[in-house]
């Protein structure tokens, strides 16, 4: 297959994944088996056993690299299983350098599981990429960014950031979650590696929970070919197959997500009860330039500061009805949250209010569902 000339659409439905040739089957098998039988010790068809590689796995890998123009793919069975992973090519007395707004699990893995391992981490805005180099040491051995970030949904520019990582030779990781290669594509910014939980919008409907890494780049392909293999953090092959069923529709999900996002930022910039709206595609976001430069649309994230502080979200969060009140995002299915209270615990108080995240704070993530029902379940929400 001629897969590199195809667009994202084509290959989200058929990369990696032909017809199976013993039935013809159009949709990947599951592969359930742990082991599979030798010709003779070491004369095998490719697969040994299901830790080191799964056919079901590998159609994912091969379409999750694809998507994001990446010569090697690797899924595991969480996004912070990826992410784990992934630190793992640091060791003890190196250093990281990672945007000061992230994922909260992911803050909490650097700080509190790397940090044990000998492994210092710095966290920096990186709107201005001046800082990252300020931050770089001799021993940093990665810089890791989310851009949209979670939850403020700052953007960081990435080609401006690779350029400061590409000088002092240190790989650069993009967490691409909110984004999706819908949007984005890292990898072709100058980027490393990207990250994935798959947990989110390339699955897409909040029935799995799992996480992948890609890149080109052939020294850390084959690092991360064997921390795969020797720390074991892989996805089941059922799990795989429901994100590759998820991943077929995932340019449609995501243009509706975008649609339906941007018509509700507009109307949520326009509501009394809002103090501030964070979403890339509104004109007053400091990132709106660079999104126009560096994605395709600004995503279905929003995050809003409400007036009320902290019992003016609460109380919004209990009287929404179509909304569940519901960690993660990127499903079918429109989930609001508290990041103070819930996705972003695990930052330390003085810390969040430092970086922005204040008990106001209130994150959406816009589903599929009818944009004129959303919109009344929200303004019910906020009315009074
Ligand atoms: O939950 P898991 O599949 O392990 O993925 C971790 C992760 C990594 N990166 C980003 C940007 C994420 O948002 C997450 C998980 N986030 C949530 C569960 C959340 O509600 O924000």
């Amino acid at each position: 297959m001629t897969e590199h000339a195809w667009s994202l659409d084509t290959l989200a439905i058929h990369a990696g994944q032909p017809p199976e040739p013993m039935s013809g089957a159009v949709m990947q098998p599951i592969v359930l088996a742990s082991t599979f039988a030798q010709e003779a010790p070491g004369k095998h068809k490719g697969y040994e056993y299901s830790r080191s590689g799964n056919p079901t796995r590998r159609a994912l890998e091969t379409c999750l690299a694809a998507l994001e123009g990446a010569k090697h793919g690797f899924a595991f069975g969480s996004g912070l299983a990826a992410s784990a992973t992934l630190l793992h090519t640091l060791g003890p007395g190196d250093h990281l350098v990672c945007g000061d707004d992230v994922y909260g699990g992911t803050f909490r893995l650097f700080d509190k599981v790397g940090r044990p391992m000998g492994i210092d981490a710095t966290f920096v805005d990186m709107t201005d990429p001046g800082r990252v180099r300020a931050a770089l040491r001799p021993t940093t051995k990665l810089v890791w960014l989310e851009t949209p970030t979670n939850p403020l949904l700052k953007l960081f520019d990435i080609a401006a950031v690779a350029e400061v990582t590409r000088a002092a030779g240190v790989p650069l990781a993009v967490d691409n979650t909110f984004a999706t290669p819908v949007l984005q594509r890292p990898l072709e910014l100058g980027a490393t590696v990207v990250v994935h939980s798959t947990t989110k919008y390339l699955n897409g409907h909040s029935d799995v929970v799992g996480g992948a890494l890609l890149t080109s780049d052939p020294a850390l392909a084959e690092r991360l070919a064997f921390l795969q293999n020797a720390i074991g953090a892989v996805p089941s092959p059922f799990d795989c197959y429901m994100v590759l069923r998820g991943l077929k529709t995932l340019g449609v999900r995501v243009r509706q997500h975008v649609a339906s996002a941007s018509r509700i930022a507009e109307r949520l910039h326009e509501h009394p009860a809002v103090l501030r709206v964070m979403y890339p595609g509104l004109p007053d976001h400091p990132g709106h330039a660079i999104g126009k430069k560096q994605m395709r649309g600004p995503g279905g994230m929003i995050s809003c500061e409400l007036r009320g502080g902290l019992d003016a979200a609460v109380r919004m969060l209990g009287r929404l009805e179509l909304f569940h009140c519901a960690e993660s995002l990127g499903g079918v299915e429109s989930l609001a949250e508290h990041p103070a209270i819930m996705t972003h615990a695990s930052i330390p108080p003085e810390q969040r209010r430092a970086i922005g995240i204040g008990d106001g704070l209130v994150r959406l993530s816009v589903g599929l569902e009818d944009l004129e029902d959303l919109w009344s379940d929200l303004a019910r929400a906020l009315a009074g």
